[in-house]
């Protein structure tokens, strides 16, 4: 087999620290239309225990050397090797200490892989997590080498009228024929990943913040030319996540300024540089016109997230990339949390719940299996996944869960307290855990080291005669791709005994292991636990706000589940009862051969649907959730094997039809209970009515087989969210409909020059269910307006046609693969990191029936064979067919 870029696999357990110690740095980039100069003057120590002839060897990638000093002199040619990826420098002088100048060309115009130092809209802009730094000069780009930079820009002054960087600016000057300069200074040690600098011609909006200890922080965000008025959202949520980390966790910020920078062409949605937030332009710009409720909390999530890192991920860093988990998430918890606190808790945790079972469940259950702290990797970039964010977050949410509030935040305190300025590990975290609650966590550390999603098996057994309830816990994991081992592990299972009035049962158990309040801490393979005179028969609660990422295996009559959809005091588990009913009734129908049964759920499941629905004692965008029914992925995850995409869609839309007809009145009373044209605010109890409104608008145009109705609210819709509701109606509800096409054309002549509206119109298309939408996506990928070259754009018509259109992607003739696979190809030799997300869309292929996999199997083969495949997509296509 021919091979090019084929990536050396990088293992945990090769991890030593570098032979040269860095003290500091001083960077100058000079930015020219077409080429940037960079110099460096690093100041290095040889670490003690370095032979005296060992050589320094620096990374690099796609660069080229233009001069080489070593304490002022020109380095002799005999004494160094460069090339584009490495520089070898040997014969170091005798000295402890030496300052090597290091001399870079590169050409940011041609960076398409939108890693290191490119241009975006003529703004020259960086990304360097993870290994982008090395794309601008020869340095240890890894994120154990800790130290303070300065960095000094110089730009022309009409292109690039703002200079920044990371830390506080200094001093900034005119340097004549059109340009300038301006210098910065950070004061904190950091890791070259989070370096950045941004010039161009931005705007700006300002604002301030006062910390808890009287410091007064100038915050700024910079967008585009005409842009920054949609900034204004952003930047309350910044203040907003900077007042909570200081009430939650105790955590101020440290820099005299704080600046995020909105950026069109973005591989990620942001970026957490010390004091220099880069973002993709998505979760910085918003309003009412453009911008869907999803869309503020997405900003507000993001925001404070970056915001977070600088506590998690900046201050105490990740001593290698195998601790990404470290940051991530510590970081998506924070996050996590911050929203629960500023919104719904309860419905927080039904959308991260939602999030862990559509993403990373099926990852963790796939060929691209890896435990949340991986082993080894071939591309790093790779290893930004759902099970790394996701899944770690869940982790530390064990921990808090387990712990209890109290001693959570005594181990958080003593994180900062013991690792500010570190670059840690797992274990590090772990132990401070430990230390502050005098606790063992050995069996509980397994969860970074296993992959696999555990199954925990409940049976219950109530003995009327004596009034004693015993309840059996019992957890098991597959051994999966990754073979990293079946131990049992110490997780969280909240539970409660419901009586028939829907209150909790005081009950304590008199035989069984570990409970602590409302809490099992479960560490065995199996336990029983016994409760005398509980009462009566309980129903039982069980695994309250998914308090640990297991499947859950529950006998429970289907009356029992019922009233605990009506009866739960924990508002969480309601939904979760339900949303788990109707995926196991659609997963039975969804795999049956022959005719489909007209209603899958049954009437009485239905009729709990629409109670709950049209009950205004409950909040709105919980009843919106409640409507939301499993996507057909989640329901091809619960069906495991041989699935047919088809079979799935066929039988979700019986169960929306049936849901439609019974729910007609509560549906068409939910609908005139919010007018179209009531007053936007992005406040999070009116995005709820307009969730449940819009809900009951699709329900109402199903049950009625009128799009006109969806059509109509387009016309008069007075915001984002209620209009692109209506349009994804049409699109998802009735795609081949001529009133669908007509609204999209009308949508498109309004939102023609806004990028991020036109990107939600391509991404309606792309996941447009039915046979009918390749030929409609194969037009759209030729239409003026698309470009593989901004990381959004492509992922809205390739992404969510491959990512979230089960039954156009997996067209039974196979077409739909081929063109993914040409489109891949196109990508790839863009940018790689997109096409190999992209890619990961494969991740769940042997699941499906025979002849649907022997088709991908072919285009996975074919693209393997291929000796042009980037190192990112080689390895995605590797796994996803080993
Ligand atoms: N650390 C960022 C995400 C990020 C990761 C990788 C990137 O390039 C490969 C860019 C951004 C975060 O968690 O927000
Ligand atoms: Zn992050």
């Amino acid at each position: 087999m021919l091979r090019t870029e084929t990536g050396q696999t990088v293992k945990l357990a090769d991890y030593s620290e570098t032979d040269f110690v860095f003290k500091d740095v001083f960077l100058t980039i000079r930015l020219f239309e077409g080429s940037a100069e960079i110099d460096s003057e690093i100041r290095i120590e040889r670490r003690a225990g370095t032979a005296p002839d060992a050589p320094l060897v620096l990374d690099g990638d796609e660069l080229t050397l233009t001069h080489l000093k070593l304490n002022g002199r020109a380095v002799a040619e005999a004494d160094y090797d460069a090339s584009a990826d490495r520089l070898k420098v040997r014969n170091l002088p005798a000295d402890d200490e030496f300052v090597l100048h290091v001399g870079t060309r590169i050409v940011p115009e041609r960076n398409t892989k939108l890693m290191g130092l490119y241009r975006s809209n003529g703004i020259w802009c960086t990304q360097c997590e993870a290994e982008g730094f090395r794309r601008i000069t020869y340095f240890y780009d890894r994120p154990d080498v800790l130290i303070p930079y300065k960095v000094r820009i110089e730009a022309p002054k009409d292109a690039a009228p703002v200079l920044l960087s990371n830390g506080n600016p200094g001093e900034s000057g005119d340097l004549g024929d059109g340009r300038h300069y301006a210098v910065w200074d950070d004061p904190f040690k950091k890791p070259s990943y989070l370096f950045a600098i941004v010039a161009g011609d931005l705007e700006r909006i300002g604002d301030s913040f006062t910390t808890a200890s009287g410091t007064e922080v100038t915050l700024g965000i910079y967008t585009d030319k005409g842009k920054s008025h949609q900034a204004e959202y952003a930047m309350d949520a910044l203040k907003r996540s900077m007042a909570w980390d200081e009430r939650r966790f105790g955590r101020e910020y440290d820099l005299d300024v704080f600046n995020i920078v909105a950026i069109a062409d973005f591989n990620m949605g942001a970026m957490e540089n010390k004091g220099l937030n880069v973002f993709n332009h998505k979760y910085v710009l918003l309003d009412p016109d453009t911008a869907t409720d999803q869309d503020y909390a997405g900003v507000e999530t993001v925001i404070a997230h970056e915001y977070f890192h600088n506590w998690t991920g900046n201050r105490i860093t990740c001593r290698d990339w195998f601790q990404l988990c470290l940051k991530e998430g510590l970081t998506v918890f924070r996050d996590q949390e911050f929203t629960a606190d500023e919104r719904d808790r309860t419905v927080q945790r039904i959308g991260s719940v939602r999030r862990l079972k559509s993403m990373q469940f099926p990852e963790d259950q796939g060929p691209l299996q890896h435990p949340v702290r991986p082993g080894e990797y071939r591309e790093i970039n790779n290893f930004y996944t759902a099970t790394v964010y996701d899944k770690g977050a869940e982790l530390v949410r064990m921990i808090a869960t387990l712990l209890g509030p109290e001693d959570f935040r005594k181990g958080m305190d003593l994180y900062f307290q013991r690792h500010d300025g570190d670059a840690a590990t797992i274990e590090e975290f772990v132990k401070v855990f430990e230390d502050a609650a005098s606790t063992d966590l050995s069996r509980f550390a397994l969860w970074y080291h296993q992959a696999g999603t555990p199954t925990l098996t409940i049976t219950e057994d109530y003995d009327a005669s004596d009034d004693r309830y015993t309840l059996t816990l019992a957890q098991s994991l597959n051994q999966g791709a990754a073979k990293t081992g079946t131990e049992p592990m110490l997780l969280p299972v909240k539970f409660g005994l419901v009586g028939p009035n829907g209150e909790d049962r005081a009950v304590s158990a008199s035989r069984g292991g570990d409970i602590r309040d409302d809490v099992i801490q479960l560490s065995e393979a199996e336990e029983s636990f016994v409760f005398e005179n509980v009462g009566g028969k309980p129903f039982l609660s069980v695994l309250r706000d998914f308090s640990a990422p297991v499947n859950l295996v529950h006998a429970q009559s289907e009356a029992d589940r019922l009233a605990l959809a009506r009866l739960d005091p924990n508002p969480f588990n309601r939904w979760r009862t339900l949303n788990d009913l109707v995926g196991e009734r659609l997963a039975k129908a969804g795999s049956q051969t022959g005719d489909q049964p007209t209603d899958p759920l049954g009437n009485e499941l239905v009729g709990s649907i629409v109670e709950t629905a049209g009950d205004d004692g409950l909040d709105p965008a919980f009843r919106a959730q409640v409507l939301n029914l499993p996507a057909d992925m989640e329901i091809a995850r619960l069906i495991g094997a041989n699935v047919d995409p088809d079979r799935i869609h066929a039988a979700a839309t019986s169960a929306r039809e049936a849901i439609a007809a019974k729910g007609r009145s509560v549906f068409e009373r939910l609908l005139n209970a919010t007018p179209a044209d009531a007053r936007f605010s992005p406040d999070a109890a009116s995005a709820g009515k307009r969730a449940l409104a819009n809900a009951a608008l699709g329900y109402a145009a199903v049950g009625e087989g009128r799009p006109d109705r969806a059509f109509e609210r387009i016309g008069n819709a007075s915001n984002m969210t209620d209009r692109q509701a209506a349009l994804a109606i049409l699109v998802f509800r009735f795609p081949d409909h001529e009133m669908t096409q007509r609204a999209l054309d009308i949508f498109y002549e309004r939102y023609e020059s806004e990028a991020l509206v036109l990107d939600k119109w391509f991404a309606l298309q792309g996941a447009a269910p039915g046979t009918a939408t390749l030929d409609r996506i194969e037009v759209l990928y030729r239409h003026p307006r698309f470009t593989l070259k901004n990381p959004n754009r492509a992922r809205s018509l390739i992404g969510s046609f491959a990512g979230m259109n089960p039954t156009a992607f997996n067209r039974a003739d196979g077409r739909g693969y081929a063109w993914f696979r040409d489109r891949l190809l196109e990508l790839d030799a863009i940018n790689p990191q997109i096409a190999a997300r992209m890619a990961t869309a494969f991740r769940t292929w042997r699941m499906l029936e025979e002849e649907r996999q022997r088709k991908i199997h072919d285009v996975l083969s074919g693209l393997a064979n291929m000796p042009q495949l980037s190192k990112d997509l080689r390895d995605i296509v590797d796994r996803t067919l080993a």
